[in-house]
């Protein structure tokens, strides 16, 4: 069986839970305590280069890291990944588009939610500011003319951008200004096997500290 190596709270994770609820493949779940340090353990280095999760341990004992990765991973050969190479290809693109820009608005989230903005650099929270509202914009115009962000079909580049995006007014960002944006997710929110369960950061108690 697949092991996901999870912390409940994290969006990169839900992105692999989504997935996996989609594709309806059973798996079990360990936590690492991210805040608590236990990422940072030889143990999970050996699974997670960086420390963070989401990982995946394959039932024949290799793992894997980075939550895209593990999307792509997953969902081969599947109508969530598409077959030709340059559809596929642009799904990668959206990926790492959402690693390159869409990461500001879950650090953002992250601290604000975690009552850790206002101890953060002024100019750093404005530089996250400007590429998170420059990444809604992006998204906007991107899927005033399609349903989803790399064609006509849902794939695993809308689960991985839904993940942050959805939640952008958690992290100070009006989503109400991005009409497009809203009717793709009420889109995505539509999908057969949708989860809608999100955990927030307040079941932990150690989440407003620092992570080591
Ligand atoms: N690029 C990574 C980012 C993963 C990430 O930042 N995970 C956070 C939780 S949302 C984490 O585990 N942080 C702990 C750490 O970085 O030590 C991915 O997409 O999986």
């Amino acid at each position: 069986m697949l092991t996901l190596y999870d912390y409940l709270p994290s969006q990169n994770a839900w992105k692999v839970r989504l997935l996996l609820n989609h594709l309806d493949i059973p798996y079990r779940t360990e936590i690492v305590r991210i805040f608590e340090g236990e990422g940072q353990r030889a143990g999970f280095l050996a699974v997670s280069p960086t420390g963070a999760v989401p990982a995946l341990r394959l039932p024949d004992g290799r793992a894997l890291a980075e939550s895209n990765a593990i999307l792509t991973y997953l969902a081969h050969g599947t109508p969530y990944s598409p077959a030709d190479p340059f559809d596929q290809a642009k799904v990668q693109q959206w990926l790492s588009f959402e690693q390159d820009h869409v990461a500001s608005i879950a650090t953002l989230r992250h601290w604000t939610l975690t009552g850790k903005l206002a101890r953060r650099a002024p100019a750093l929270v404005e530089r996250l500011r400007v590429v998170a509202h420059k990444a809604l914009a992006i998204l906007e115009r991107e899927l005033a003319p399609r349903p989803f962000i790399a064609g006509a079909t849902y794939t695993i580049a809308d689960m991985s951008l839904f993940a942050y995006v959805h939640r952008a007014d958690e992290a100070g960002l009006a989503l109400a200004d991005h009409p497009h944006v809203v009717r793709w997710i009420e889109r995505v929110r539509a999908q057969p096997g949708f989860l809608g369960t999100v955990y927030p950061y307040s079941i932990d108690p150690f989440s407003g500290g620092e992570l080591p």
